[in-house]
């Protein structure tokens, strides 16, 4: 493996300009091949590069075909990584043309992404939960477990300092909101579409966030790029990135072989690039047990 540790960064006059952008070749130098471990300046780790290292997990019974239907899940509320920089009010118009002060929820570029696992409040929903599909689809959450158990241990292989921290953190937290053998509370599943650079929120600091990747048909694009570094990976079936998702990242625009710049699944073509993202979500680490929840979630109905 590579060890590289990255002398420059561009500035951050050039970074801001690309936030919510969708990148592409100009903003990377190097784009990793090989298993690498990459460090900022100051030696923290940026990334660790697994190449195939999650083949037979991603390859596993049932695994495809799960993460495939979460593909027809979509969501208008991911901000900078839908790869829009403004938001739109409910009727579609730019956000700074009309401005509802009493409405605060923000509408973006709608796109195929879907959290699955537990999630501690947000919105307008003010207690720990399951997402929807998970609470409504728990064999299939459980048949994914193994490949992020196989996550799990090579974080802990590679970055071992990180990974205590979270796995630390996740065994004080109530374990109805951990997946089982990980130091993850949550999962994101994206399809085929690139992500505006953004940097993560919500997860914790001092963990380490993970990227496997599954592929079909036939595509170009696509590169996780860390534009701050200029650093690119073209993630390929069953590779694994581990990163700090706090770092700005976005990916390249994807091109399939039939020539349709997609969002979500090709249906003309089949390419189809399914992004699994893994985390410790730090506020579930304040989450009572399920019932707790509950009676917090109607103690709340009644008072409100
Ligand atoms: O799919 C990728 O390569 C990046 C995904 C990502 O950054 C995210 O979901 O926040």
């Amino acid at each position: 493996m590579i060890d590289l540790r990255l002398r420059v960064r561009v500035s951050q006059e050039e970074l801001k300009a690309k936030r919510g952008k969708i990148l592409g070749p100009a903003d990377y130098n190097l784009l990793l091949t090989g298993p690498a471990l990459i460090r900022m300046p100051d030696n923290r780790p940026l990334a660790v590069y697994l190449p195939g290292v999650l083949r037979g997990e991603v390859d596993g019974e049932g695994v495809y075909d799960i993460l495939h239907s979460l593909g027809s899940i979509t969501t208008d509320s991911r901000g900078l990584a839908s790869g829009t920089r403004g938001a739109y009010t409910r009727h579609g118009q730019a956000r700074n043309a009309v401005e509802p002060t009493h409405h605060p929820r923000r509408y973006y570029r709608r796109i195929s992404s879907i959290v699955a696992g537990a999630i501690d409040p947000t919105g307008l929903q003010k207690v720990c939960r399951l997402t929807s599909w998970t609470g409504s689809h728990l064999p299939q959450w459980q048949a994914l477990q193994p490949l992020l158990q196989a996550v799990a241990r090579q974080q802990a292989k590679y970055v071992p300092d990180r990974a205590a921290v979270q796995q630390a953190v996740a065994d004080s937290s109530h374990p109805a909101w951990v997946i089982p053998g990980t130091p993850f509370s949550t999962v994101t599943v994206n399809n085929t579409y690139p992500t505006g650079t953004h940097t993560d929120k919500g997860d914790l600091d001092e963990g380490f966030s993970t990227i496997t990747v599954l592929r079909r048909g036939e595509y170009t694009g696509g590169h996780l790029v860390f534009p701050e570094y200029r650093v690119a990976v073209d993630l390929q079936h069953g590779d694994l990135l581990l990163m700090d998702a706090h770092q700005w990242h976005g990916n390249t625009a994807l091109v399939c072989h039939c020539g349709r710049e997609p969002n979500g699944y090709c249906q003309q073509c089949g390419a189809e690039r399914i992004s699994v993202v893994s985390y410790f979500r730090t506020k579930i680490a304040q989450c009572g047990s399920p019932d707790e929840e509950l009676r917090r979630a109607s103690n709340k109905e009644l008072t409100t």
